[in-house]
């Protein structure tokens, strides 16, 4: 496969409600659209997912746009691709900007499995010798509030509306205590907090207690994103599962948290891996080291949200995926499609490649957007 033609859309989409981590509240979002053209005059598209600012992950949009522009272009230009694989070979010198490569793997993928007249589900199936599941299960991440009694209200709704589990958000050590009193309200609801790197060994007791508690299932990413040390420290000292977020770039950084013992479940995000080449090896080698795995979000618009179910439709993951429907995200998404929940599960796209389309008004637009490539 050539690619003849690369361009990209940045948009901004408006969340309909404020989203807050230990990085700060989120109320709007970029991500940026690309549109490949093989020779044959398929049409693929990725998403990308870098945020705005380089706080969660190292990359930014702009960033990421950059790296895409000047750097992953110029080794596609002249590339014959046999497969998905291929590309991930053609960028192996080309260190980090995971979700610079993701976003146009993504597109990548989307078209091969045009070609193999198969959904991206059945694609990724094929290359795990696996039969993917044409619904998943999914759970809710909450972004944290100040108010207990408000927050009790948001999880009452998301468990009313089928959620089969929630996720606390921390933006601080003291909020562990109310996370604490919330997971004790709901004992028959399941949990997980994700502290994104905002606690130190002086919580220890607490984490401790919090491990008693039977409806919470993890601790996710409670130290910096480089401190594999010591999250492998806290982990021998708590009973609770820790899970690794955004420590994990790589299949080797999943190796080094295994030996270490930092952790002992993984939260995949295709996109802060470099795409679902390695997000399938690091599947694989999560299965043969009984390592817990569950598939992640990042507020991803329609594309991306398709990609991700496409992945966690493999029936090998843990945990029900932080995969919302489309109605608690933005305002406008990019898709013509809802994902709609329906028994806490979201249906997998079956239609060829993504199975999405996008919104008239982006597909004129990416369309008038300069062609990349120049073979
Ligand atoms: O840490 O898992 C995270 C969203 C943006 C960035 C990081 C994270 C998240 C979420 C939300 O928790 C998952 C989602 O619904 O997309
Ligand atoms: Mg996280």
């Amino acid at each position: 496969m050539k690619v003849v033609r690369l361009a990209f859309l940045p948009v901004k989409l408006i969340l309909k409600h404020p989203f807050a981590t230990s990085h700060g509240a989120t109320t709007t979002r970029w991500v940026t659209i690309i549109e490949v053209v093989d020779q044959t005059g398929y049409r693929g598209y990725g998403e990308l997912e870098a945020f705005d600012e380089p706080t969660y992950l190292p990359e930014s949009q702009i960033t990421a746009r950059w790296v895409i522009q000047s750097q992953i272009v110029p080794r596609l230009q002249t590339a014959d691709l046999k497969c998905p694989q291929d590309f991930v070979e053609l960028m192996a010198d080309l260190q980090g900007n995971q979700t610079a490569k993701a976003a146009v793997e993504m597109a990548i993928w989307d078209l091969f499995a045009q070609h193999q007249q198969m959904s991206l589900a059945q694609y990724l199936g094929q290359f795990m010798s696996l039969k993917p599941q044409n619904k998943i299960a999914v759970g809710i991440s909450l972004g944290a509030q100040a108010d207990l009694k408000v927050q009790q209200q948001i999880i009452t709704r998301a468990l009313a509306k089928g959620y089969q589990r929630i996720k606390l958000k921390l933006r601080n050590s003291q909020e562990l205590s109310q996370a604490a009193e919330l997971i004790r309200q709901f004992p028959q609801a399941n949990f997980m907090l994700d502290a994104n790197s905002c606690l130190s060994f002086q919580q220890l007791t607490q984490l401790q207690n919090l491990a008693e508690l039977p409806n919470l299932l993890l601790l996710e990413q409670p130290f910096e994103p480089t401190d594999l040390v010591s999250h492998a420290q806290l982990q021998q000292h708590l009973k609770l599962d820790l899970c690794l977020d955004e420590n994990i770039f790589s299949l080797a950084d999943v190796k080094t948290a295994v030996a270490l013992g930092s952790c002992r479940a993984i939260n995949l995000k295709a996109s802060r891996v470099g795409g679902f080449t390695t997000a399938l090896r690091i599947v694989n080698y999560c299965l043969q080291q009984q390592l817990k795995i569950w598939c992640g979000g990042m507020l991803e618009g329609g594309i991306g949200r398709a990609a991700s179910l496409a992945l966690a439709s493999l029936p090998v993951f843990n945990y029900p995926s932080d995969l919302s429907a489309s109605d608690r995200y933005y305002q406008a998404d990019l898709i013509n499609e809802d994902f709609i929940l329906e028994n806490g599960q979201i249906k997998v796209p079956t239609q060829l490649g993504l199975g999405v389309s996008l919104k008239p008004i982006y597909l004129k637009k990416i369309k008038q957007q300069p062609n990349l490539i120049c073979r």
